[in-house]
């Protein structure tokens, strides 16, 4: 491959995240649909046109300023089924296209999914195994209680479904999971990134590490840093992803504690304004049935909460001042003003190196977040996958080949 024509897709692709900075807001993408078979209104699609085929995937790493190693994201590579199914990329995000025009909250789901599949053992798409057998006593990952009310997992396999029929064998779970995400977030008027493939599907998932290691509603600053370190994200990595609560509701099961009995003082937790507080005690009423200790209620009774019933950060933000739709600065926004909905949200103002943070993201127009937030999503995606030989391509992304 002659390389400026390397140098010519890192000129389209700087383009194209200029052009997507442009446009903090992100009105086009989610006024118009994105319809992949018709012209693509949006510069984003350039990326996903299979005729531009880039095998270096560290040209792609270093346009968006990686120098560090992403873990083992090295054996990734740009458009990986450009020869065993070309036409993966599109078959995905025009599923997903179509659903996010009758379910606008689907974009929260799958970017969720997405976090608890990465930050467990990688992105291997353990997340979405139910290798129970039925048994309800054996634990599985996305059962794990910090991951409780995760959705999305029949949007992964209606997609998985319409690749079965299209290339039989070919697209693994986990790289259906990753690029369904993304095209979730540009959908919903988030900053869109390029996204490698060629990961493979994990054996198995992953309960005891999904319990410890998932980052909690109630985590205080320390170990939320902590644990995003851990998976190899610095400060500003951490702040910026969390901004990923811009989008979607946060359960009132998550927030229940902190409005009525904030670490076990049967009083909320006194950081919070009190207009503030009243507003989310009328979103969320105290649940008295509700247990105060999360993991042994989870225990006994392995309840599923399909509660519907949550707050998003537009409307944390909206009593206050009037802000924007969709994926802006209204989250850190929020937080500047108390007005965290997850007790480890608002912990970020806890730390002066986290507090400033926080405060340059809600400073400027939105373009620096968007920026950030690209690429620590394109670092997430990368984060331990499993490539070549390693793992497999499951055909049904809940089951194991030959279970
Ligand atoms: C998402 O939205 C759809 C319809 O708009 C609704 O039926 C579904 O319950 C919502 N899911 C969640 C998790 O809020
Ligand atoms: C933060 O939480 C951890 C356990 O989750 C605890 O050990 C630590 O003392 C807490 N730190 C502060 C400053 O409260
Ligand atoms: C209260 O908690 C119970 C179980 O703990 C749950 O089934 C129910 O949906 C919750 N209700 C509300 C209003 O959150
Ligand atoms: C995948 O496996 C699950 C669990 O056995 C099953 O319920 C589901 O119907 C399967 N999906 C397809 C498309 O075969
Ligand atoms: C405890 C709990 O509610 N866990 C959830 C984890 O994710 C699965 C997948 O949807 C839910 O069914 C569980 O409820």
């Amino acid at each position: 491959m002659p390389s400026c024509f390397n140098c010519w897709i890192v000129l389209v692709l700087l383009i194209s995240v200029l052009l997507s900075l442009r446009n903090p807001r992100g009105e086009t993408e989610t006024e118009e649909p994105w319809d992949p078979f018709s012209t693509p209104p949006s510069s984003a699609s350039s990326f996903s046109d299979s005729s531009f085929s880039l095998r270096d995937s560290s040209v792609i790493l270093a346009s968006f300023g990686f120098n560090e190693r992403i873990r083992d994201g090295s054996n990734l590579e740009y458009d990986f089924y450009h020869d065993t199914c070309p036409q993966a990329e599109n078959v995905v995000r025009s599923i997903v296209t179509r659903i996010y025009f009758d379910q606008r909250n689907v974009s929260a789901a799958l970017l969720r999914l997405f976090f608890h599949d990465c930050f467990i053992e990688g992105c291997d798409a353990s997340v979405l195994l139910d290798d129970s057998n039925g048994d309800r006593n054996h634990p599985i990952e996305r059962n794990a209680v910090p991951n409780r009310t995760l959705r999305g997992f029949d949007k992964i396999d209606m997609i998985k479904e319409a690749l079965e029929q299209a290339c039989p064998g070919a697209v693994s779970c986990a790289d259906i999971l990753a690029l369904a995400a993304r095209d979730g977030i540009v959908l919903a008027g988030g900053p869109y990134y390029p996204v490698l493939t060629g990961r493979k599907d994990s054996y198995q998932s992953f309960y005891e590490e999904a319990l410890n290691e998932i980052p909690r509603p109630d985590d205080n600053i320390t170990r939320t840093l902590h644990l995003f370190a851990f998976r190899g994200f610095n400060e500003r990595e951490t702040v910026s992803l969390l901004g990923g609560h811009n989008i979607g509701k946060i359960g009132c099961d998550f927030i229940q504690e902190r409005l009525y009995n904030f670490q076990g003082t049967g009083l909320p937790d006194p950081s919070i304004p009190p207009d503030f507080l009243q507003q989310m005690r009328l979103e969320c009423p105290e649940n008295k049935s509700a247990s105060n200790d999360e993991l042994s209620a989870f225990k006994n009774s392995r309840r599923i909460s399909e509660s519907e019933i949550g707050m998003s950060y537009l409307q944390a933000l909206s009593s206050s001042i009037s802000s924007g739709v969709g994926f802006d600065t209204h989250y850190y926004q929020s937080l500047l003003r108390g007005r965290g909905l997850l007790f480890a949200d608002q912990q970020l103002m806890a730390l002066e190196k986290t507090a400033r943070l926080v405060s340059a993201y809600a400073s400027d127009d939105g373009s620096t977040f968007r920026m950030d937030f690209a690429r620590v999503m394109l670092k997430m995606s990368n984060l331990d996958v499993l490539t070549g030989l390693q793992g497999q391509v499951r055909l049904n992304c809940s089951l194991p080949v030959g279970a």
